[in-house]
């Protein structure tokens, strides 16, 4: 057994008496109360999921097992010659709550690469895929394709609960080995004639991602960034519930990581990423070649606004203010891409579309999330097939979610099934003023 995974163990016999007492002890004990409008209206702010990987303050933003972003990137040991953290040290780091020495990152290092050999089959299944099919579209079909190496589901039948948390930890860190390279596979099949580039297992996922793309350096840095910054979010966004969701059901990773990839994609979600660099691209190009200012940002943002439309990389289920994960990548720009002019208008349209959103009245929160400033560094280093944006959320997003459902198994979580009522029943409890 390695030190992750023994470690992970020590962890979860550590914690598995705190749950139970909650249950058995205190399980009446009253910690919310649901209105209409969070019925009707997406749960939000209802507390019903329990998670201590990471927890998201409306104000402060992201914790990651109790740091910040910036006290994370500093705490954890970083890649050769690299300001970044290695993912792997992140994945030990989730999982466990601790930071990992450089002997037990280079554990996980030796580990994933046992686990990264993609099976050809999920390749040829790619391949038969429709030209103009969706990067998420394939990589959820991915996901599908290797679900026949499921020890979780395998095992099931053989296993007590207690021993769950183990071939899901072994379901989870296999699919977190291998999808740099079917995500670089995705890539260089639909947009580099196919010209895929063989995996390099003495580096990195980091830098071995950034080596499979065919993308130089810093983009080995780009990636550990972007993969850590879009780990984790808590539990209620769309693709950590949807996994969370489909793992309750004792699904294993490959279906419930499937699942969440679907609700990534969303748009309001994952998509954003991508919309953020249609709009952008549609605005330029209603220039016809003229300087953006910060009048024709504003017009360009109501006419977004009056035609119905969201602004897309603004606005946040659960944050109040700019997103730390949106600053830390515009710390990269500054450092980077100081003068690129893409990262200039983004610049322009952080300084305009707050007071836009705030005069339009609808949006608890005018302020950028993660997904308004991904785009710009993607696109400086050549990246610039936009589509396959959230297939990067994608690969972060794994270490979240399958970290979570690992613990889930650890720690007996239900399965997930809340309680459905009618409009009739909610118009009579609002005429009798609550459910009495
Ligand atoms: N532009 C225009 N209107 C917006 C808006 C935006 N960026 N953000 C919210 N609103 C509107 C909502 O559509 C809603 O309008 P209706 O009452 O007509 O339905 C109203 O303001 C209240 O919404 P809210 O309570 O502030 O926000 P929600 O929790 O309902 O939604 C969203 C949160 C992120 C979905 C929302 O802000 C949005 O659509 N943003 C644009 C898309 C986006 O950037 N998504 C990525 C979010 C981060 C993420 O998950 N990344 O993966």
């Amino acid at each position: 057994m390695t030190r992750l995974k023994s470690r992970l163990l020590e962890k979860i016999q550590e914690h598995r008496p705190r749950t139970t007492a909650l249950i058995k002890e205190h399980g009446k004990v009253i910690i919310d109360e649901v209105t209409i409008d969070q019925c009707i209206g997406g749960a939000r702010d209802v507390r019903t999921l329990v998670t201590d990987i990471s927890y998201l303050d409306p104000v402060e933003g992201i914790r990651f097992r109790g740091m910040n972003i910036p006290e994370t990137f500093a705490a954890l040991p970083k890649a050769p010659g690299s300001e970044y953290p290695t993912v792997e040290s992140f994945w030990y780091f989730l999982l466990t709550g601790e930071i990992p020495t450089q002997a037990e990152v280079n554990e996980v290092l030796a580990d994933f690469k046992t686990r990264a050999k993609v099976p050809s089959y999920v390749f040829d299944v790619l391949k038969a895929m429709p030209k103009d099919a969706h990067p998420m579209a394939m990589l959820s079909a991915a996901m599908l394709t290797l679900q026949k190496e499921s020890q979780f589901a395998a095992k099931y039948h053989d296993m007590k609960k207690n021993d769950y948390w183990d071939p899901m930890y072994e379901d989870a860190s296999n699919i977190v080995a291998q999808l740099p390279e079917i995500a670089a596979f995705i890539y260089r099949w639909k947009y580099k004639k196919g010209e895929i580039i063989a995996s390099n297992p003495a580096l990195d996922m980091g830098a071995n991602f950034a080596h499979m793309m065919g993308i130089a350096k810093p983009y080995d840095d780009v990636a550990r960034m972007y993969f850590i910054l879009h780990s984790d979010h808590e539990s209620g966004n769309v693709s950590a519930h949807a996994t969370h969701l489909v793992a309750s059901a004792l699904s294993d990773a490959y279906y419930s990581f499937s699942a969440g990839l679907n609700g990534l994609a969303g748009p309001l979600h994952g998509l954003a990423n991508q919309e953020v660099l249609d709009w952008i691209k549609e605005f330029q190009g209603k220039l016809g070649g003229a300087e953006p200012t910060e009048e024709n940002v504003k017009k360009a943002l109501w006419d977004t606004l009056n035609s119905g439309h969201v602004i897309p990389g603004y606005g946040h289920a659960v944050l109040r203010k700019t997103d730390p994960r949106y600053t830390a990548q515009m710390e990269f720009c500054l450092k980077h891409l100081p003068k690129d002019p893409l990262f200039k208008l983004v610049n322009m349209i952080y300084k305009v579309a707050p007071g836009v959103l705030t005069e339009h009245g609808k949006t608890k929160n005018p302020w950028p999330n993660v997904d308004a400033q991904s785009g710009v560094i993607q696109w400086y280093y050549g990246l610039t097939e936009y589509d396959f944006y959230t297939v990067l959320f994608g690969v972060g997003r794994a270490l979240g979610v399958l970290a979570n459902i690992t613990w889930d198994r650890a720690l007996g979580y239900a399965l997930e099934r809340p309680k459905s009522v009618t409009t009739a029943m909610l118009e009579e409890w609002a005429a009798k003023g609550g459910r009495k």
